[in-house]
C-alpha cells in the first residue's frame, strides 16, 4: 500500500483506529516506524521545542515513513509547517488559530482537526469546520499538563452530539482504551503508551485490535 498523499476530496478519509502522536524520543523515527508497523492510522508530529529547521528535517523523515505504510500524517500547532511540508492536515489547539483560516491556507483536501474539552468547544469546532476533533483528557497523564478531564463521559456525551469523528486522547492505555472505544471514540490518540513501550509495535497492534473486538450489547 502506498499513497502519496491523502485528498480528503477524493478518496474516504479515515483517521479511525489508532492515532499516534510524536514525542521527543531520541529515537524518535525508529519507535514510530515499529508502531507503523503494528497499525497506525494517523502520525501526529508533535515537536513542542524544537527549531523550525530541526522540524522541518525530523518531520520530513516521518512523513516518509508515513507514506510508505499509508498512514495519515498531520502536523501538530503550525498551519505554516504544515503547508511548507505538505502535510495530509493540521491540528490545531484552543489557541492555535481559527479552523477558517487553516481551511484558507490548505484547502478543502486537507484534514483539519481541533482540540476540544467540552461540549461547547465540540459544537463550536464542528461549526467551524473542523474534520475531526479531539477531546479530552480521558484520564491523567504525564505528556502533557491537563486541568480538565472530562473521562469517557464527557465523550459519551459528546459523542451524540455531533457528526464528526471524535478522537479521545489523555492517559488512554492498552488496558484502558476499551472503555474510550465503547464510549464512541472513532480512534484513540497515544503518546506514551505506544512511543514508551517496549515494543511499540505490539503496543498499536493492541489497540488497532480492541477497535475490532464486539462491543457490548447494546
Ligand atoms: N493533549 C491532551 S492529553 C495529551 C495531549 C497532547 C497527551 C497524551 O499523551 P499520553 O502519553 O497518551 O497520555
Ligand atoms: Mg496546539
Amino acid at each position: 500500500h502506498f499513497r502519496l498523499v491523502v485528498n480528503k476530496t477524493t478518496e474516504p478519509f479515515s483517521i479511525a483506529g489508532v492515532y499516534l502522536i510524536t514525542d521527543q524520543n531520541e529515537d524518535l523515527v525508529e519507535r514510530v516506524r515499529l508502531a507503523l508497523r503494528g497499525g497506525v492510522t494517523a502520525l501526529q508530529y508533535r515537536a513542542k521545542d524544537k527549531k523550525h529547521e530541526e522540524c522541518l528535517t525530523e518531520a520530513r523523515v516521518l512523513q516518509q515513513l508515513c507514506r510508505e505504510f499509508g498512514t495519515t500524517f498531520i502536523v501538530n500547532d503550525s498551519v505554516s509547517l504544515a503547508r511548507e511540508l505538505d502535510a495530509d492536515g493540521v491540528h490545531l489547539g484552543q489557541d492555535d488559530g481559527s479552523v477558517s483560516y487553516a481551511r484558507e491556507q490548505l484547502g478543502d483536501a486537507k484534514i483539519i482537526g481541533k482540540s476540544t474539552h467540552d461540549l461547547n468547544e465540540a459544537l463550536q469546532a464542528e461549526k467551524e469546520g473542523a474534520d475531526y476533533i479531539g477531546f479530552g483528557a480521558m484520564y491523567p497523564t504525564e505528556s502533557k499538563l491537563v486541568t480538565h478531564i472530562p473521562g469517557t463521559q464527557g465523550l459519551a456525551q459528546i459523542r451524540s452530539e455531533v457528526n464528526i469523528p471524535v478522537v479521545g486522547i489523555g492517559g488512554i492505555t492498552v488496558g484502558n482504551a476499551c472503555r474510550v472505544i465503547d464510549a464512541g471514540a472513532d480512534a484513540v490518540a497515544v503518546i506514551s503508551s505506544v512511543l514508551s513501550h517496549p515494543r511499540p509495535d505490539m503496543a498499536a497492534s493492541t489497540l488497532r485490535l480492541l477497535f475490532n473486538r464486539q462491543r457490548p450489547f447494546p
